[in-house]
């Protein structure tokens, strides 16, 4: 259970993002919320809201009322001298515990204007209610066990969602696959951390209350399906935050071309005088549910140019942080010059597709053996394209599509791991189930064994906020905003 405990005030907050809109909601959650409302609503029925249908729709004048009207518990001095009707809407109570929070909650569907949510706003804080912090209704949420911690994360990433697949994820998470399965290996941690207490308590009368070799299998078992989760980490964060794709290569070869027909635009300027590009250029497509953001590089030579020299700094800083790199080179130039080149190729550790370009230029043969001397080569996959003519892009694509979104994943099958969080937390579970093994194997005594598992079975409770400080819940629901 959490450590941090539920408050009992009434939040509110402007729940639809700023700007003109055909609805805009104020959303209201806690022990007074249908008092709050009261104050700022007229139902059309002249039904009180207590006594109205549980979560269904009712038409109310939005009505503003003199400050001196309103109840002691009013902290503001703001609001109109004379009763004001702002504007007409629809009001929904959801009572406790059927809501978001888990609490009372009311919502006040009013025009999506600026003004009026502002006012309407003012006016349950002038009733009572408290300004929501950032998250804070998620927050509850999880506070009232409504949610674990990873599915409010993922509430957060489907506000946040780029692509079809991002939001796939983060409706998995939503739904509590990564927790069941977090839960299914800790509980199986604890069952077995029981057993090996009581074995200690019982230790004078020598009773094993778990074989060493059925904990040995229980703990392998579980520390590879820790290892399965984690492998799935890297594509699972790539798949959530989108793939950064850096196109890299020598002035000339066609990087920027290449950016443009990707994109369908002509972003990026093109000319054939090397050193064209100085600056990155990034911008970000969907490829088939995927998102992908592309950077175009300045090309890589030796130069006294300051300008062009800042440029290639920035493509290394780029290259760094890249996902993936499309590494162009210029065909009819290295047909011309196979001896010769010494490619040229940025040597992290980052995914690589080789991508030989202006295959127009020259016949069908030579690209051919040009793509298998590069690939034995390089050991990359090699893509030969011409932007002129259109043809490879297609193939470019599936290839980097084909690096991160795995058969497994398109199957549904396997939790992904997409949060750092969890990532850090699997490995800390990794590790002490790892150094149980260890002590079991040496035949050490089981107070040993224990602590590990402890620490295996905490690190997993971290990821469904089991056991989390309130410095990691501050930090992870302050990057929601106001109103989630
Ligand atoms: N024949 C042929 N020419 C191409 C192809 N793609 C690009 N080019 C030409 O190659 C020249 C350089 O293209 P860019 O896209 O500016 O090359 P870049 O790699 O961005 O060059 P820098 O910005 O200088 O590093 C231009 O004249 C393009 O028209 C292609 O597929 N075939
Ligand atoms: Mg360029």
């Amino acid at each position: 259970m959490p450590a941090v405990e539920t408050p009992e005030d009434t939040i509110c907050a402007i729940a639809t993002p700023a700007g003109e809109g055909g609805i805009g909601i104020v959303r209201i959650s806690g022990p007074h919320a249908v008092d709050i409302a009261g104050h700022v609503v007229r139902l059309r029925s002249k039904r009180s809201l207590l006594s109205v249908t549980s979560h269904q729709l009712h038409l109310a004048d939005i009505v503003l009322r003199p400050v001196s009207s309103i109840d002691s518990r009013s902290r503001s001095k703001t609001g109109p001298l004379t009763e004001e009707i702002v504007d007409e809407g629809l009001v929904v109570y959801m009572k406790a515990p059927r809501s978001f929070t888990a609490e009372d909650v009311v919502e006040i569907h009013c025009h999506g204007s600026g003004i009026v949510l502002q006012r309407v706003c003012e006016a349950c804080l002038a009733a009572g209610a408290r300004l929501a912090q950032a998250g804070e209704f998620t927050k509850r949420a999880f506070l009232k066990g409504r949610l674990d911690l990873s599915q409010a994360e993922a509430v957060l990433d489907t506000i946040r969602a780029k692509s079809e697949l991002s939001l796939r994820l983060a409706q998995r998470q939503l739904r509590g696959e990564l927790a069941q399965e977090v839960h299914r290996l800790r509980t199986g941690l604890v069952g077995l951390l029981a057993h090996l207490e009581a074995g200690i308590d019982f230790a004078e009368e020598n009773i094993a209350f778990v074989g060493r070799d059925e904990m040995r299998a229980s703990l392998q078992e579980t520390l590879a399906q820790v290892r399965r989760m984690l492998a799935s980490a890297e594509s699972g964060r790539v798949l959530r935050d989108g793939v950064r794709a850096v196109i890299t290569g020598e002035p000339n070869v066609g990087k920027s071309s290449l950016l443009n027909s990707l994109l369908r635009e002509a972003r990026a300027i093109v000319t054939d005088i090397p050193g064209t590009t100085r600056d990155t250029i990034e911008e970000s497509v969907v490829w088939d549910g995927l998102r992908v953001t592309l950077i175009d590089t300045a090309g890589l030579r030796d130069t006294t140019d300051l300008v062009e020299l800042a440029g290639i700094r920035r493509s290394k800083e780029a290259q760094d942080q890249a996902d993936v790199i499309l590494h162009v080179l210029d065909g009819s130039q290295l047909v011309e010059n196979m001896e010769l080149r010494n490619f040229c190729f940025p040597s992290l550790g980052q995914e690589r597709l080789v991508i030989v370009n202006k295959s127009d230029l020259i016949d069908a043969a030579s690209v051919q053996s040009l793509s298998d001397v590069l690939r034995a080569r390089t050991g990359s996959k090699v893509l030969p394209i011409s932007v002129h003519r259109g043809e490879g892009l297609e193939a470019v694509k599936s290839a980097v599509r084909a690096q991160f979104v795995k058969p497994s994943f398109e199957a549904n099958d396997g939790v992904v791991v997409t949060h750092i969080r969890h990532r850090v937390a699997l490995e800390q579970a990794e590790t002490s189930l790892q150094e149980s093994l260890i002590s079991i194997e040496r035949g050490l005594a089981p107070e040993f064994v224990a602590v590990d598992l402890r620490g295996a079975a905490d690190a997993l409770g971290e990821i469904v906020g089991a056991i989390t400080s309130d410095e990691v819940l501050d930090r992870i629901f302050s990057e929601f905003c106001i109103g989630k």
